[in-house]
């Protein structure tokens, strides 16, 4: 029987007022105050330790956070608003399987995912890890046995085409991950992605495939999300054209934590692989929503993007502050964010295979921070979690990074970028690198008056007044940069951890439940009342722009 921890509502939200009012905070403000006009050109003028002071190095990663605008004294006010916070204590409940996530009364687990077999978790007095292992055992044989052919379809040929249907959480982390580590991925398994509801996105994956050799994996953790159930109905539809019923159960698995929806659909509880509670779905590719993957890359290898989480968990639940990646990547968006109030933060790949990781990360930060009342209801009065965004490096330059040298805001910056690359072409992997690391150069140091008076040297004096503003850079803008070695699944497993426990520290400082998404709610209410007005069933009371939009549609869509 679950015991619910009941919080002293008076006392909490008291207590997330102390640390915005507290002594720490306001010490930040006054602090920013007086160093806003610092350049960071010149912090590093000053100290040429810096980078080795401002970087933390684990095994196949290195973190820079030197270009940023921080000195040690507005490290050490982060770290006391830190210690304000009662982050340890948190980072404590975290791990320890606390019900943090308090508006659903949940804990928050996916640490426990990424546990070795034998270690232990206890969640209401019983250790969860033997369940984890035991899933991941089941998926170990279900993903070996499609690789090596044992497992066929319904004519005996085997599987070569594996189509996610999912979508949000059941979607974006396996895709990124796939994506990333595609010069793992087996080239007798194509994996596909379908999560839109937009027909054209399951019916262009379908027109190329072959019923006979394709699985499906119906992934949602709900089983109840209308996008991923028209497509897998869509996919069901397809696939009986050719097979029988009975034929089903050698292509549709299942991912989710609802067995009676499963069973509803029609697929076999033997063909499905479970997942609990306690993992969030922007949290859950660790778990069986992992499935593409091991069947791209083979169950030991997934294995190695779980001990990579696993091994920067170590690092952050054990770890001072001060070397701490995560709460340092985090408390460096506090000070942007809450302090400086820049309102976006954007993420640079400069790696091919990691281009989507900007939308894994938007949906991991953006739904757990986008939030503005504090984990008990109390309203926020300052600015909680950025716009999150960004592109693949190098593209991206010839794209927005004139609005992040010249423009007018402050945009902090991640850049992300493998020392060694998968694919050797001459000498391109350098170009790749010496891009990155001019981008970051370039926008922490800008270009002055007088390198430019320098370059226009040859030019006439009326048009130098005139290209001289239009030529200086003002610099100062900040950014991190993660070295990994090469993208390998420990390293990317390290790379996503580290973001997910960014997010949970920034949760922390500003009071947030980083671990519901009660606003995705109400749009998918309005669309369930909307739907059946757009075939003439139903009609109700609307604002005149989205009654005459219902009323263009009816007038101009044809069955
Ligand atoms: C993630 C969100 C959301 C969720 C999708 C899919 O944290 O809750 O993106 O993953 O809505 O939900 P199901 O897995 O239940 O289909």
């Amino acid at each position: 029987m679950a015991v619910r921890h009941v919080p002293d509502l008076r006392f909490v939200v008291n207590r997330q007022q102390e640390i915005n009012a507290s002594p720490a905070w306001a010490r930040l403000h006054q602090h920013q105050r007086a160093t806003r006009h610092m350049h960071m050109k010149e912090l590093f003028e000053q100290d040429p330790e810096r980078f080795s002071r401002f970087s933390v190095r684990l095994e196949g990663l290195l973190f820079d956070y030197s270009k940023n605008r921080v000195t040690d004294r507005t490290l050490e006010l982060l770290f006391d608003l830190a210690e304000v916070a009662g982050l340890k204590d948190w980072m404590r409940k975290l791990r320890d399987g606390e019900r943090i996530n308090v508006s659903e009364g949940r804990a928050v687990l996916h640490t426990a995912l990424r546990l070795p077999a034998g270690a232990s978790c206890m969640l209401d007095k019983e250790n969860v890890v033997p369940a984890v292992q035991n899933v991941l055992g089941r998926l170990e044989t279900f993903s070996n046995a499609v690789r090596d052919g044992s497992w066929t379809g319904f004519t005996g040929k085997r599987i070569t085409d594996v189509v996610n249907l999912g979508i949000g959480g059941s979607d974006l982390g396996p895709l990124v991950v796939a994506e990333a580590l595609a010069p793992y991925m087996s080239p007798d398994l194509r994996i596909h992605f379908v999560s839109n509801v937009d027909g054209q996105q399951i019916a262009r994956t379908l027109a190329g495939l072959n019923a006979e050799t394709t699985l499906f994996i119906v992934a949602s953790k709900s089983f109840a999300t209308p996008e991923t159930l028209l497509n897998a109905t869509a996919a069901r539809r397809w696939f009986l054209q050719f097979a029988a019923e009975e034929a089903i159960a050698r292509h549709f698995v299942a991912v989710s934590t609802n067995e009676a929806a499963v069973r509803e659909f029609g697929i076999d509880p033997e063909n499905m692989f479970g997942f609990w509670d306690w993992v969030g779905g922007r949290y859950s590719v660790w778990s069986a929503i992992g499935l593409p993957v091991m069947l791209g890359i083979g169950f030991t290898a997934f294995r190695e993007f779980l001990a990579g989480a696993h091994q920067l968990d170590e690092h952050f639940f054990s770890a001072p502050f001060e070397r701490n990646i995560p709460v340092i990547m985090a408390l460096l968006g506090v000070w942007y964010n809450t302090f400086y109030r820049a309102h976006t933060h954007a993420i640079m790949p400069y790696d091919h295979g990691l281009r989507r990781l900007p939308a894994y990360i938007q949906q991991l930060d953006m739904e757990s921070n986008g939030k503005r009342v504090g984990r008990y209801g109390e309203r926020l009065d300052f600015d909680t979690g950025p716009v999150i965004w960004g592109e693949e490096g190098v593209n991206s330059q010839h794209a927005f990074f004139q609005l992040l040298h010249q423009g007018t805001r402050l945009v902090p910056c991640d850049f992300i970028v493998p020392m060694n690359s998968h694919y050797p072409v001459a000498d391109q992997h350098k170009v790749l690198v010496a891009n990155c690391f001019a981008q970051t150069e370039a926008l922490m140091r800008g270009k002055t008056e007088s390198e430019v008076l320098r370059e226009l040297k040859d030019v006439a004096g009326d048009r130098i007044d005139v290209l001289l503003p239009q030529k200086l850079f003002p610099g100062n803008q900040p950014s991190n940069t993660f070295a990994l070695d090469r993208v390998t699944p420990r390293t990317l497993g390290m790379l996503m951890a580290a973001y997910e426990h960014k997010v949970f520290v920034q949760g922390v400082i500003w009071g947030i439940n980083s671990f519901d998404q009660w606003g995705v709610e109400y749009g998918k209410q309005l669309a369930s009342q909307i739907l059946p007005e757009l075939s003439g069933e139903a009609s109700h009371a609307h604002d005149c722009s989205t009654s005459g939009l219902i009323r263009h549609f009816l007038e101009t869509h044809h069955d």
